[in-house]
């Protein structure tokens, strides 16, 4: 239609893409996803400086800003693990089930007042975190005491995603009332059995935090108890790596398949999974606590025997997701029993970032079955084998998988494409290699009795035969630094420069089993819930009653830094 343009050249006309308006749940993700990337650019900056820390390398930072080791570990650890897990997951889980539903929030307000409640804590956590008056680390163990700016602001944002569950449990109700019989999409199914796991499992910490930490801080109670906070944050520490790890899951069995070009190989066997994940999830905490004195050995034993059990589900989605992966790389052209690996679209960075995470966080799976063997525990527990394991699992499996998503979701979510395709697969690489020196020098490093979580460089008891492997640290963790400032220039440039285009749809896989081979039974909420309460009663009703009656509350708190 030449005459709409009459008077100015064709190239200055910008085409607009005519599409439907974006439904309003894109901005508040958008809000949390921008959250989350900010933790993360913090955590990675501060994850810098203790790679070089550990070799004794201080950067500008010191001793201004970051005053000690112990300091940037402390931001380190809450940046990465707490904030950009949760302020994504919320984000994320909240876009996938209105979208898998078809069904807008159903609560829009809650959900603004939800993001507000959360960055609200957030900011006020982060005050005493960053001025070096809560240098607790992400576990923070008291008798460590930290400013209660920092427990409240962290029960804050524990209670925002309390409301991030309820909201989206409304939502599924209102679809589930207009759809009568329906089995729950996928998708939508797995992010709540996602919530309703950490709901159960956040009780714990919220505990911690009412009846311990909060008014302990505020100096309304005298003295604390290490073993009662401890047992208390285990319940939630270690579901709460699930709680992290169920959407990387959810976007390897609904989204993965579809971008690799194939189809999930079974929607029952994945729901099945995600069903135990709710059961047995929690009662296994005791698995960190295998060292502590006063919980009995048969308790831990059983954590270590659930431990295992939960294994299973993983087992499942290893062979479900593999299967599927197979689909899309025959699809392709693949042949044969291993060449449709290589088939697999690794030109795609939302493929090659997922694909690679899911091979680290094999081997990191693989470590956490030694960290739960109750005997090898005494050799790795407390040493730099755990950053080494967790930095596989959190740092690789979760956090590259949650990377390849954005290569999706940020383009969808501003309207416009990907900046550079090759910066994100180089970023993705560089990731990967990095991670493999580091994480591979951390778990020998352990493995020769180095302590985690320690200014090794300054230890008066350094040994000879860890100062070869350190420097392997330092290297590793540099690339790691530069493959994510790699990642944040890419969604910068593509959320303000990226080539303007109508949204894609949301790639949902399609199944070769569908849902409706899958029993009702897998799509029943309650005697999955009242088997979950049930097992948790079991494992630590009678510990926690008995560290809970007899506690004298009586140790005073230490600022060790
Ligand atoms: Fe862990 C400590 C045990 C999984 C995170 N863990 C930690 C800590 C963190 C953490 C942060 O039992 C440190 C906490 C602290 O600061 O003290 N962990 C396990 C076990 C599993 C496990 C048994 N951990 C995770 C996940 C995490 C995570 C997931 C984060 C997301 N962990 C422990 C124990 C400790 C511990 C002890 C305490 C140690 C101590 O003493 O302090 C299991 O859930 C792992 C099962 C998973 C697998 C992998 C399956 C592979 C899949 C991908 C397959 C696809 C591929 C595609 C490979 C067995 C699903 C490739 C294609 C082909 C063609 C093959
Ligand atoms: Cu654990």
């Amino acid at each position: 239609m030449s005459t709409l343009v009459v008077g100015r050249p064709l190239a200055t006309v910008t085409t607009r893409p005519t599409a439907a308006p974006a439904p309003p749940e894109n901005r508040l993700t958008a809000a949390f996803l921008v959250v989350a990337l900010v933790a993360l650019f913090g955590g990675s900056v501060t994850g810098l400086l203790q790679g070089l820390g550990l070799n004794g390398v201080e950067l500008p930072p010191h001793p201004t800003f970051i005053k000690s080791y112990y300091h940037s570990v402390s931001i380190h650890g809450v940046l990465n693990v707490l904030v950009w897990t949760t302020f994504f997951i919320a984000g994320f889980l909240t876009f996938i089930t209105v979208r898998a539903l078809g069904t807008p929030l159903a609560s829009l307000a809650l959900g603004w007042g939800t993001f507000w409640l959360m960055t609200g804590g957030l900011v006020l956590a982060a005050i005493p975190l960053v001025g070096n008056a809560a240098t607790v680390m992400f576990t923070f163990y008291p008798p460590l005491k930290a400013h209660w700016a920092f427990y409240v602001g962290l029960t804050l944002v524990v209670a925002g995603t309390w409301l991030v569950t309820l909201n989206l449990a409304l939502t599924l109700r209102t679809w589930r009332r207009a759809h009568p019989g329906a089995r729950t999409p996928l998708p939508a199914f797995m992010s709540m059995v996602t919530m309703a796991m950490w709901t159960l499992a956040s009780l714990g910490l919220a505990a911690e935090m009412v009846f311990m930490l909060i008014p302990w801080s505020l100096g309304w109670v005298a003295g604390t108890d290490a073993l009662l906070a401890r047992s208390l944050f285990w319940f939630t520490g270690h579901p709460i790596v699930y709680f992290w790890l169920l959407p990387a899951y959810v976007s390897w069995y609904t989204l993965v398949p579809r971008q690799a070009g194939g189809k999930l190989f079974s929607d029952p066997l994945a729901r099945a999974s995600f069903l135990l994940f709710l059961v047995l999830s929690t009662p296994i905490g005791f698995h960190h606590q295998y060292t502590d004195p006063g919980i009995h050995a048969g308790w831990k034993l059983v954590h270590a025997f659930l431990t295992f059990a939960v294994f299973f589900p993983s087992l499942l989605t290893f062979f479900n997701v593999v299967a599927s992966l197979e689909s899309g790389g025959r699809a392709h052209g693949g042949r044969g029993l291993f060449s449709w690996f290589v088939k697999l679209p690794w030109g795609n960075p939302v493929v090659a970032a997922q694909v690679g995470a899911m091979l680290m966080f094999a081997f990191g799976g693989i470590g956490g079955l030694i960290n739960a063997s109750y005997n090898l525990n005494l050799l790795v527990h407390n040493t730099a084998w755990i950053p080494g394991h967790l930095h596989l699992t959190v740092g690789t499996g979760v956090t590259l998988t949650y990377m390849g998503i954005t290569y999706w979701l940020v383009p969808l979510l501003a309207g416009r494409a990907l900046w550079s395709r090759k910066l994100a697969l180089a970023q993705i690489w560089i990731w990967f290699g990095g991670m493999a020196m580091f994480s591979n020098a951390l778990h020998r490093l352990g493995m020769m009795g180095m302590p985690r979580r320690t200014a090794i460089a300054t230890a008066p008891y350094l040994q000879d035969d860890w100062k070869p492997l350190l420097p392997l640290v330092a290297v590793g963790g540099t690339l790691l630094f530069v493959s994510a400032m790699l990642y944040f220039l890419n969604l910068a440039l593509t959320a303000t420069r990226g080539r303007r285009e109508a949204a894609a749809p949301v790639p949902f896989a399609e199944a070769m089993s569908g849902p409706d081979h899958s029993p009702v039974l897998l799509d029943r909420w309650r005697p999955w819930l009242a088997l979950a309460v049930v097992l948790i009663v079991i494992a630590y009703g009678p510990t926690l009653a008995r560290l809970a009656a007899s506690t004298p509350l009586s140790t005073p708190g230490l600022r060790v830094w």
